[in-house]
């Protein structure tokens, strides 16, 4: 079975199990409550690893992560209408499973050391509901607890009111079509600041003017750019800009080099069009793109490209932090993680959530749309997919004067490297942005193109009840 269909299949399962687990649907027909296909085949809102284990000479789970770290049988607490996906994993090597029957779901049973299994239920209901193992009396030997769900509320105090770094993929300068060379001037400012990474989570980012990933630059071919870096004044590290769209050593690294509050000019005339990346090149180089220090420049061919409806600027990168993904509070860098290439977070524009929650992208049935799509990594190809559509037209690697590939299902993009992709959606709904390397989806890669307009049956229905 092809990997995609596969997926799809996954995704159809949790769905119909979340289905099952959401009374108010199993009792209501008519009006079946948020628990639809599209709120499950999305992503999970709120996730907590357990893993099993031995505490005071009683069988236990014991929270793994997050708030929950080292607590022995947790109480999960969850907002009314989550997602809710609990990992369990076993600690010691006895048989073991998770079960809440009340919301009708169970994980596998998990029997070696290591061994791991998901469940995924949605808190459709506020109350509080058991969780146990079933394997006859592990419930009695201690391994029960509970899952609140609460009324949802506002935002709490903290560092869920960080300041969002993530830039909206629809914030990118209007096309340059047809027009005769000339002289273009941008200014950029390395900002150093503590953003919001993920619910709960923050992070010292690096960027240019604020957001991930900067600010995309649109000239045309034969046009002189002159580009003015500042670095801020209360920074702490120097900076520079390399850009691939430079033919000059170093891209223009070493024209570039400011120490906070320092600006430098570099003049440069792009030779070739194309869609390519920049990024800072100050050592330790990965670190400083990891961080956040990457964007594009498009340099349109002569005449500019076909007119599309509508653009978007989409871009994906690491984080390697100290602790774990889905921990709270500030966090930290980690050489040793960005050495082994271990990165803890993959985020599109630079937050877990920033094109899901924060800034999805929106489109209506049958208009022409355009994803400028780059990697600035540091370190990992993107297996870029949307799921649910086949691409249009893919300017592969970026080149935009070989002829597009016609027809793709994903595209291949690596770091330092770009593509543009051009796609028309005849279905409305909600389609995600994925890197085909699923695991990165569970560290926070995940975008959504919600389409609106009009369903053709002739082109897709199913005999699901309708949401
Ligand atoms: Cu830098």
């Amino acid at each position: 079975m092809p990997p995609c269909s596969r997926l799809r299949r996954l995704l159809l399962a949790a769905s119909a199990l979340a289905l099952l687990g959401t009374p108010a649907a199993a009792q209501t027909q008519s009006s079946p409550p948020a628990a639809s296909t599209q709120v499950v085949a999305q992503h999970a809102d709120v996730r907590f690893t357990l893993r099993t284990g031995i505490a005071q000479g009683k069988m236990v789970f014991i929270g793994k992560g997050g708030t929950i770290d080292g607590q022995v049988n947790p109480t999960l607490h969850v907002p009314e209408g989550a997602v809710v996906q609990i990992t369990l994993v076993n600690g010691e090597g006895a048989e073991h499973d998770i079960a809440l029957p009340e919301l009708h779901v169970a994980s596998q049973r998990v029997v070696g050391p290591g061994a791991s299994s998901t469940l995924v239920f949605h808190a459709a209901d506020i109350g509080t509901f058991a969780y146990f193992c079933t394997v006859p009396g592990h419930r009695a030997a201690g391994m029960e607890g509970k899952v609140e769900v609460e009324p949802a509320t506002a935002p709490a105090a903290g560092a869920r009111q960080a300041v969002s770094v993530s830039r909206d993929p629809a914030d990118l300068p209007p096309p340059v079509g047809d027009r005769e060379p000339r002289t273009v001037h941008y200014d950029l400012q390395a900002i150093e600041r503590v953003g919001q990474l993920d619910d709960g989570a923050t992070y010292d980012f690096w960027t240019f003017n604020g957001r991930i990933p900067a600010p995309m630059l649109r000239v045309r071919v034969g046009d002189t750019v002159e580009l003015a870096l500042k670095n801020a004044p209360d920074s702490t590290m120097l900076h520079n800009i390399d850009l691939h769209a430079v033919s000059g050593p170093g891209g223009g690294a070493p024209l570039t080099e400011v120490a906070p509050g320092e600006s430098r000019t570099l003049v440069f005339k792009a030779l070739h069009p194309g869609l390519f990346v920049y990024h800072c090149a100050t050592p330790m180089v990965a670190n400083h793109i990891s961080n956040g220090m990457y964007g594009m420049i498009l340099v349109e061919p002569v005449g500019g490209l076909p007119k599309v409806d509508r653009e978007f600027y989409v871009m994906q990168g690491e984080l390697y932090t100290a602790g774990h993904f889905g921990d709270s509070g500030l966090q930290e860098f980690s050489v040793d993680k960005l050495l082994d290439e271990r990165p803890e977070y993959f985020l599109f524009n630079g937050g877990v959530g920033a094109l899901t929650q924060e800034h999805p992208l929106r489109a209506k049935v049958g208009e022409h749309i355009r994803i400028f799509f780059g990697v600035g990594g540091p370190n990992f190809t993107s297996s870029f997919h949307v799921i649910g559509t086949i691409f249009d037209r893919v300017y592969n690697a970026g080149s935009l004067t070989s002829p597009p590939l016609t027809d793709v299902q994903t595209v291949s993009v690596p770091p330092g490297g770009a593509t543009v992709i051009d796609l028309s959606l005849p279905t409305p709904g909600r389609f995600l942005l994925v890197d085909h390397a699923l695991s990165r989806m569970e560290r926070g890669l995940l975008g959504a193109l919600l389409v609106q307009g009009t369903a053709d049956p002739s082109i897709y229905r199913g005999d699901a009840p309708e949401k």
